[in-house]
Formats: C-alpha cells, sequence, structure tokens
C-alpha cells in the first residue's frame, strides 16, 4: 500500500543527539545545546546562499555591483550568522573563524566549555557559479578550570571532541563525527525545516582511482608530489588511469571522496611552503571526519594530521586525505 512506503520513524539530527546523549552518562545536555545552534546557523545559512544566488542572477540582468562584492556580502552574512549561534548557545567560550583575525571570547557566558573553530562559508570563489559551498567546523572542550582561552582551540586534532561539515548543494547536507565514534550524515528535508540521518555510519571505501588536487599548481609542487601523481595518470597493473575531479571547493570534493573513495591533496608546494588549507578549520575537522569513517589524512610532510598542532589560530598545513589504501600510496611516495 502507499502508507506502507513512507518512513514514519523518521531521525532528525535533533532526536539523533538526544538519543547520542542519553548513551553519555556524565553528558549534561551542554553540547547537544550547542549542536542545536550549529545546526540553526547551518539552516540560516543554507537559506541566504540560496537567494543570494536569485540576487546574483537579478545582477547579471545588469542591476548589481561587482560579483566580489556580492561575495564578501555573503562571507559576512555566514560569519555574523555563525557568530550569533554559537553567541546565544550560551556554550560557547570562544571561536575561532576563518573570517576574523582574532579569537572571539564570549565573555558573558558562564559556564560555556566549549571552544569552536569554523569556516562559515568555505569555498566561497564558487558561490557566483553556483557551485556547491559549505560549512566547517571543529569543537572541543575546555580544559578543566580553563576560562576560555587561546590554549583551548591551539590543539591537535586528536583532541577534538567533534567535527564535521555541511555541503550546500542540490539539497544541503550535513557530516557530523564525535572522537572516536562513526560518521553520519543528514540532508536538510526543507518542508521539515530537519536535517534528517540519511547516511548513518558513512564508511569510505578502501581504495578508488579518483584524484582531486589543483593541478594548475603543479610546476610549484615537490618532486615526490608530481611523481606520485604522474604515476596515478598510469594505467594501474592491468587496469585504467586515475580519474581527476576537482571543484575547487573543499566540502564538495571531500564529500564526493567520502563517498566516493580516492584522494583529495592540497599539497604544501615551492609557492605555499606552508601549504593553502587552515589547521583548525578545515583540516583537522575533515581529518578526523575521514579518520573516523576508515580513511587516513596526512600533512605533507607525511604526519598524521591530527596530530598537527597549531602555533596560530590561522595556521595553514599540507593536506592529503582520502581512503585508507591511496594514503598509504601518497606515503610510499613521500618516504
Ligand atoms: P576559502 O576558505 O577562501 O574559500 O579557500 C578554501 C578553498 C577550499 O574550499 C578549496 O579546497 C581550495 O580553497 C581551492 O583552492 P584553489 O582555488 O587554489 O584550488
Ligand atoms: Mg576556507
Amino acid at each position: 500500500s502507499e502508507t506502507a512506503a513512507i518512513n514514519t520513524n523518521i531521525v532528525t539530527l535533533t532526536r539523533f543527539l538526544t538519543e547520542e546523549q542519553t548513551k553519555h552518562k556524565e553528558a549534561t545536555g551542554d553540547f547537544t545545546l550547542l549542536c542545536h545552534a550549529l545546526q540553526f546557523s547551518f539552516k540560516a545559512i543554507s537559506h541566504y546562499i540560496r537567494r543570494a544566488t536569485l540576487v546574483n542572477l537579478t545582477g547579471l540582468a545588469g542591476q548589481s555591483n561587482a560579483t566580489g562584492d556580492d561575495q564578501k556580502k555573503l562571507d559576512v552574512i555566514g560569519n555574523d550568522l555563525f557568530i550569533a549561534a554559537m553567541r546565544s548557545s550560551g556554550k560557547c567560550a570562544l571561536l575561532v573563524s576563518e573570517e576574523e583575525e582574532e579569537v572571539i571570547y564570549f565573555k558573558d557566558q558562564g559556564g560555556a566549555r566549549y571552544a569552536v573553530a569554523c569556516d562559515p562559508i568555505d569555498g566561497s570563489s564558487n558561490l557566483d557559479a553556483g557551485v556547491s559551498v559549505g560549512t566547517i567546523f571543529g569543537i572541543h572542550k575546555l580544559e578543566d578550570g580553563s576560562m576560555g582561552t587561546k590554549e583551548d582551540i591551539l590543539k591537535p586534532g586528536s583532541e577534538l571532541l567533534a567535527a564535521g561539515f555541511t555541503m550546500y548543494g542540490a539539497s544541503a547536507q550535513l557530516v557530523i563525527t564525535m572522537r572516536g565514534g562513526t560518521v553520519n550524515g543528514f540532508t536538510l528535508d526543507n518542508s521539515f525545516g530537519e536535517f534528517i540521518l540519511t547516511h548513518p555510519d558513512m564508511r569510505i571505501p578502501k581504495a578508488r582511482a579518483i584524484y582531486s588536487v589543483n593541478e594548475g599548481n603543479s610546476h610549484y609542487w615537490e618532486d615526490n608530489t608530481k611523481e606520485y601523481f604522474s604515476a596515478l595518470k598510469l594505467p594501474q597493473g592491468s587496469g585504467k588511469p586515475y580519474s581527476a575531479r576537482y571543484i575547487g571547493s573543499m566540502v564538495a570534493d571531500a564529500y564526493r571522496t567520502l563517498l566516493y573513495g580516492g584522494i583529495f591533496a592540497y599539497p604544501a608546494d615551492k609557492k605555499s611552503p606552508k601549504g593553502k588549507l587552515r589547521i583548525l578549520y578545515e583540516c583537522a575537522p575533515m581529518a578526523m571526519v575521514f579518520e573516523n569513517a576508515g580513511g587516513q589524512a596526512v600533512d605533507s610532510k607525511m604526519n598524521r594530521m591530527l596530530d598537527v598542532v597549531p602555533e596560530h589560530i590561522h595556521d595553514r598545513s599540507g593536506i592529503f586525505l582520502g581512503s585508507y589504501d591511496e594514503v598509504e600510496k601518497v606515503k610510499q611516495f613521500h618516504k
């Protein structure tokens, strides 16, 4: 019958978080509240990104400013939405945002025990083309007795309590994981206004012949990086060379890699010896997601990405992340 096809036992993000909370006897519910604020910011950012595209479309008809201006506006809106959500949660002691030079301290928040790092709209250079962008986030817990200082966020990714990202694509996707836990994917159902669990316990395929890198930088790559990518373009065993897929939006390239397998890289090179992507709100959260899904993530020196400790909040790193076997291959070439 028709009613049999309708799922009446839907797992929303709210339900998922509540069920997770009851598994942890020591949980106070603070983390759940923080996540509620997070998910609201994702819904709001997703909404405004879609509206802004419409504004840009009228812009094409000859009414609007330079596109760069619009992009900037959206970066600011995303950032402001995220900051407001974190402040109003009452659970966030400090926030690092890609869009803010300095750490934001929410001094009026007595009892706030979390430190959050985020890139509110990653990949924003793609916005005007309607290409997927997203929000990346990492959550640390304050040390016992800490009043909330920079040291609470200048930590290795291995100490992250939770991390994840959203991708505002054909639909809004949310991928979230907790330390030592599984990776779960949710899809925003616009009619319900809820994130619905659609991808429980995501596992990245062990290997896949797809590579994702800005090959335009290859002139600047170190020799071993050049040799690695050249090798991928030769027929593999009795099979074919790797396929190339590069969107230029980390959340989209990472999401595809998570689902299909393969390798995503933004290596350090001679032009950018420290790489491009930022440790706190790009590399470390993604590395946690990939490890918890059975993949790996390393920096350009082949250190485990989650062991890298940033000195400054906006520090960068080279990164290779993806399927377990694909990252093993990266390591072989970078010995
Ligand atoms: P952004 O934070 O300024 O948007 O830059 C980060 C983005 C990533 O999403 C993406 O992986 C990378 O920059 C693409 O860089 P490039 O254009 O150099 O290939
Ligand atoms: Mg970014």
